[in-house]
């Protein structure tokens, strides 16, 4: 390994989660900018943001929350910021593209293939609403949906906004349709990877799998062509994945999106816990923690 510099993102809320799942879960705009700011405090380089709805914490991809989170983060740290473009259920490729094209973040995240996306198996809490037990089940039903004919406009609209996408993987075969993507001259080199293991409906988190798509994007792209990060679903993935990815040379993603959990014993009382707990590990295993302006460097964002 050659650069021993990592940098942390950290996922603060999620798209698919419901609130009764954990109260550190952050849910109005206030709470997910001052959640934020402490996770980047704690150590985070990217802020990856969804947006909830503030009564109820139902996922939601509103525009006008957007903009007041991005704002907020953006006015309390220097965390590089990171919009999702994943959309709420029903949305068409434009509509889950206005964060794009309206806020024009430095970077956002580009999902790279269709799956079942399957929160069904959730623990039913005492602390759920009703909407929440009827939306966790109505996951055994959920496509997430990201066709070519997505993916291709998608790039185009990143192209017009200047954001770097993150090309998220939850399996093997996303690689193969970011292939067809370079194939077509819709990627601008070196790209950003991110695996996203652990999802019910795509691949585990497990260090095998890990090393197998590690192996198949160098084999696709080549070893420099691409920075990667690694996002484990659960726990003890989340960890695990962060572990590996530091041994790997690759980048590392935590928080709420993706796990509630920061010891075997004990859930997590908010993102920047996370963050701290995976960035211990880093300087153990020789690699060298980066905020903002770091990362922007590795990304050839400045
Ligand atoms: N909305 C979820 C199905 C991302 O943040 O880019 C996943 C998602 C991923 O939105
Ligand atoms: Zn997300």
């Amino acid at each position: 390994m050659t650069d021993r510099r990592v940098f942390c993102s950290c996922a603060l809320t999620g798209g698919m989660s419901v609130p009764g799942q954990s109260a550190a879960i952050p849910v109005t705009p206030e709470e997910i900018v001052a959640s934020g700011v402490a996770a980047a405090e704690a150590g985070a380089a990217i802020l990856h943001v969804h947006v909830r709805e503030p009564e109820t914490g139902r996922p939601i991809a509103d525009l006008g929350l957007f903009r007041e989170v991005l704002a907020g983060l953006r006015e309390g740290c220097d965390a590089i910021l990171q919009p999702t473009s994943g959309g709420g259920v029903g949305m068409t490729i434009e509509e889950r593209a206005r964060v794009v094209t309206e806020c024009r973040p430095e970077m956002a995240t580009f999902n790279c293939g269709s799956f079942n996306f399957g929160i069904f198996g959730v623990r039913h809490r005492p602390e759920m609403a009703p909407w929440e037990i009827e939306y966790l089940e109505g996951t055994r039903d959920y496509v997430f949906r990201n066709t070519f004919a997505d993916m291709f406009r998608l790039a185009e609209l990143f192209r017009e906004a200047g954001t770097k996408p993150e090309y998220e993987v939850y399996d093997v075969g996303h690689l193969y349709n970011l292939a067809q993507m370079a194939d077509r001259g819709l990627l601008d080199f070196p790209v950003h990877v991110q695996f996203v293991l652990g999802v019910m409906g795509a691949n585990a988190a497990s260090i095998e799998q890990l090393l197998h798509m590690h192996r198949t994007a160098v084999s696709l792209f080549g070893e420099g062509a691409f920075t990667w990060s690694a996002a484990g679903v659960g726990y003890p993935g989340q960890f695990h994945l962060a572990a590996s990815a530091l041994m790997l040379g690759g980048h590392v993603r935590v928080g709420l999106e993706d796990n509630l959990r920061v010891a075997l014993d004990r859930r997590a009382g908010s993102n920047a816990e996370l963050v701290e707990k995976a960035m211990t590990l880093a300087p153990l295993l020789d690699r060298e923690p980066v905020a903002g302006p770091g990362a922007r460097d590795v990304l050839g964002l400045d």
